[in-house]
């Protein structure tokens, strides 16, 4: 356990004051994670949680769902032991059995599954990025198999795979060194607070003066706030940013001696600049050209800028020309690693995904054999792979057989696109095992389930802000049941599977070995809280950027090799009024799903009191004069539908989307329901959602879950 820092003179006053037995500096990790906090103690169970002042990315503020940590882990309904199934598959029954048990069964099912079929037989899978994916990895490649499920294929995944192409590293916006503009693109930043970024760095930005560019369809506070919105048509990104680049290149706002000097395939990405005229782009993104010109006129003329994007543009078709060409835009201005632009960071040297992970450890002849590798070679590059791939492969057997999943932090029943395919494919896989907090309609198909433990009670070396140059310490707070940490879980499920000597004998000696390059162990880096990685700005100067050609790859030879367009385009969504004109006569409205609650994430958190209440039901927003016309009422539930199924939400009038657009959250089951299933079928958008491996992006195999279509209508009052 963590000791207090109540010998601070300070804290001694608020632990006595307050009548608290202890304090802990910890780092919260509810969502991607990254907010220092103090973590207060009373008789060994956590009581309060308070943002840590101290800590340099969140200054002392936290988020709701942060603060309701503590609702989360004294939940009556959180698993607390190791269970097994005690019915049939999805009865709801379980019985409590040891973790002895629990790991002998997985270990021993792996073992009989690999010997007959293959490694690549096992599928192994987490969600969003957890920071424990790198003892997921590494338990997967020594393992054997190549077959890791991520949401990596749509989100985070596409983003790092092509930066990296394009100019060596993800960019990300340099908020310490005060930009004076910030082009917030398809990202909700305020209220996500995703991967490397807190809303609150944002928000200093522009108290500070910074101008603002918001590109998003819908009205959200940062579009409120904006100096120029473009509410343009979803899914259409590729093609606005086209806009942009026309005006810039042909009014020549771009940074001549950085083209000049540092990217590679100017003349012909000119060329296919051109042929996205002004007019052609407001034709497919509804934004008038006037608009364009004056975002391009002020991103590209006031110094330093820097563009903040989010997850939207990465689920579409167009998800890695949409990653590439926003870096391209980035680029062609001068604001690559250059103070408050989009800066390349450094991160400290520890060992992470690709060290600790041990990539190189899965055999050649087992990576090949990666679901869906030859067709998303991109995606395969950085060991991610297309969910449908795997569901495909339990449900028909082809290529091969996927007969048995560990699932770690994930739910796939309500998170992946296509539902009822999912629901299906973990009802009739051979064997699952999932690590869960709780029992969600995932878990709940599962053959054993492992209860996980929460942030307050793991020790682990927190990176989740690598990209910006940190990583912190996590202290375990408390012990809650028989809960282990996902770190614990892997180690010790490794050793039965012949594992051993790759693993230290507990989580300590791990954590040791992935700080051993900084010269820290895990005790002494816990005193220290964190660590930053050296910045150095424009590091292309002495070393150019680590693509093939060591420029910024305008023309990307990695996805020419690859068998790619080596320069983006933009592709019309597979289900568009201009890509569908007949189906969108009976489904009229383009339908972007996802967009976030502030106080949810993903599936989660639908049984937390102080959540729930803020936000009861799924919203789905829609225009009033569609409102109108379909006989809907503010808050009237009302099916959506698309070809695939329909769901019910509760209707949210606003004036801040446009009459052909509707949008719906996503995540949506109900814990409150008992029957096993927990009604996840009822509003769960990924019903209406599409994986066909043709409507995904050909190089990840992104699914479009931004634009489709869809129609609405008012559900009855006895279905309500
Ligand atoms: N509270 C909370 N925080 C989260 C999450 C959560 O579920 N809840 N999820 C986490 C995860 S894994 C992720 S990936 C991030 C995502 O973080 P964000 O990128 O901020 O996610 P969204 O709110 O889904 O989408 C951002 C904006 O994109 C707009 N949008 C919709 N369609 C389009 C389009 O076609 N083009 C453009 N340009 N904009 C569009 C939406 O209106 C929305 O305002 O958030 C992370 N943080
Ligand atoms: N239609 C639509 N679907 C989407 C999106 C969208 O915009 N639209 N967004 C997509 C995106 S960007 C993403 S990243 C995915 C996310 O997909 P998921 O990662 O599957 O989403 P979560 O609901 O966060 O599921 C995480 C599960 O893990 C559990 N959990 C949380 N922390 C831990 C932990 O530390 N250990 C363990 N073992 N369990 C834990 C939670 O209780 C929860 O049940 O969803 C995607 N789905
Ligand atoms: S933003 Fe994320 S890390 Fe910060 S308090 Fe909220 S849930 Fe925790
Ligand atoms: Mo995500």
């Amino acid at each position: 356990m963590a000791e207090s820092i109540h010998s601070n003179p300070e804290w001694e006053m608020k632990l006595h004051g307050y009548g608290y037995d202890s304090v802990v500096k910890s780092y919260c990790r509810i969502c991607h994670g990254g907010c220092g906090v103090l973590v207060y103690v009373k008789d060994g169970t956590v009581v309060k949680i308070e943002g840590d002042p101290e800590c340099p990315t969140n200054h002392g503020s936290m988020c709701p769902k942060g603060m309701a940590t503590l609702q989360l882990a004294y939940h009556p309904d959180r698993v607390l032991y190791p269970l097994k199934r005690a019915g049939g598959k999805g009865e709801g029954k379980w019985q409590r059995i040891s973790w002895d048990e629990a790991l002998d069964t997985i270990s021993t099912k792996f073992k009989q599954v690999k010997e007959k079929c293959g490694a690549e037989a096992i599928a192994v899978g987490y969600g969003t990025g957890r920071d424990y994916e790198v003892y997921l990895y590494r338990f997967a490649n020594l393992l054997g198999t190549p077959n890791v499920l991520t949401a990596g294929h749509q989100c985070y995944g596409s983003r790092i795979a092509v930066t990296t192409v394009t100019c060596g590293n993800l960019p990300v916006c340099d908020y310490e060194r005060e930009p004076k503009c910030v082009v917030v693109w398809g990202n909700n930043v305020v209220w996500t607070n995703p991967d490397e970024y807190k809303g609150e760095s944002l928000s200093r930005a522009l108290s500070k003066g910074a101008k603002l560019i918001v590109v998003d369809p819908r009205l959200t506070y940062l579009a409120g706030r904006a100096d120029v919105w473009l509410q343009l048509r979803p899914g259409t990104d590729t093609a606005l940013a086209f806009g942009l680049l026309n005006v810039i290149i042909n009014e020549e706002l771009y940074d001549k001696e950085f083209v000049e000097k540092y990217v590679y395939g100017w003349e012909k990405f000119i060329e296919r600049v051109r042929e996205y005229p002004l007019d052609k782009v407001e034709e497919i993104t509804w934004v008038p050209v006037e608009k364009i010109r004056e975002a391009a006129r002020l991103y590209a003329q006031t110094k330093p800028a820097c563009i903040q994007w989010g997850i939207s543009i990465e689920q579409t078709i167009n998800c890695i020309d949409n990653n590439r060409i926003l870096t391209d835009l980035m680029a062609i201005t001068g604001n690559l690693d250059v103070p408050g632009g989009n800066v390349l960071f450094v991160p400290p040297p520890i060992r992470v995904a690709s060290k600790f992970g041990a990539h190189r450890q899965l055999p050649p002849e087992q990576r090949k054999k990666r679901l869906g590798g030859e067709t998303f070679r991109l995606a395969n590059r950085i060991a991610v792979l297309t969910p449908k791939v795997v569901w495909d492969a339990i449900l028909t057997g082809k290529p091969y057989p996927v007969k048995a999943l560990l699932l770690h932090g994930t739910n796939p029943v309500i998170t992946r696109a296509n539902a009822n395919e999912v629901y299906l494919a973990l009802s009739q896989v051979e064997f699952m095992a999932v690590a869960d907090f709780f029992l969600t309609p995932t878990a709940e198909l599962a053959d054993i389930v492992l209860p996980a433990a929460t942030w307050l009670e793991i020790d682990h070396v927190a990176d989740c802000w690598k990209r910006h140059g940190y990583v912190f310490a996590r202290r375990k707070v408390v012990q809650i049941g028989e809960c282990w940490s996902d770190h614990k879980i892997f180690n010790e499920l490794g050793k039965r599977m012949g594992q051993g000597e790759y693993w230290s004998d507990d989580v300590e000696g791990d954590l040791d070995y992935m700080l051993e390059p900084s010269g820290l162990t895990w005790k002494q880096f816990k005193e220290k809280g964190y660590l930053r990685g050296k910045m150095e700005y424009r590091k292309y100067e002495k070393q150019g950027f680590s693509t093939p050609t060591r420029k910024v790859e305008l023309y990307s030879t990695v996805l020419e090799d690859l068998g790619y367009d080596p320069l983006p385009q933009y592709r019309e969504a597979p289900e568009s009024p201009v890509s569908k004109p007949e189906m969108a006569k009976e489904y009229p409205y383009i339908l972007t799903t996802g967009f976030r609650s502030p106080v949810f994430f993903h599936s989660e958190h639908r049984m937390i009191p102080w959540l729930r209440e803020i936000h009861p039901d799924p919203i789905v927003e829609i225009h009033p004069q569609v409102a109108e016309k379909c006989g809907i009422k503010d808050g009237d539930w009302v099916f959506i539908e698309s070809p695939r199924g329909r769901v019910k939400q509760r209707a949210r009038l606003t004036i801040g989307i446009d009459p052909r657009v509707v949008a719906a959250q996503h995540g949506w089951w109900f814990p409150e329901i008992k029957d096993p299933g927990h009604g996840w079928n009822t509003s769960n958008i990924n019903i209406l959602t599409n994986n066909a491996l043709e409507h995904a992006d050909p190089t990840m195999g992104s699914n479009n879950l931004r634009a489709l279509l869809c129609k609405i209508y008012a559900a009855e009052e006895s279905e309500g």
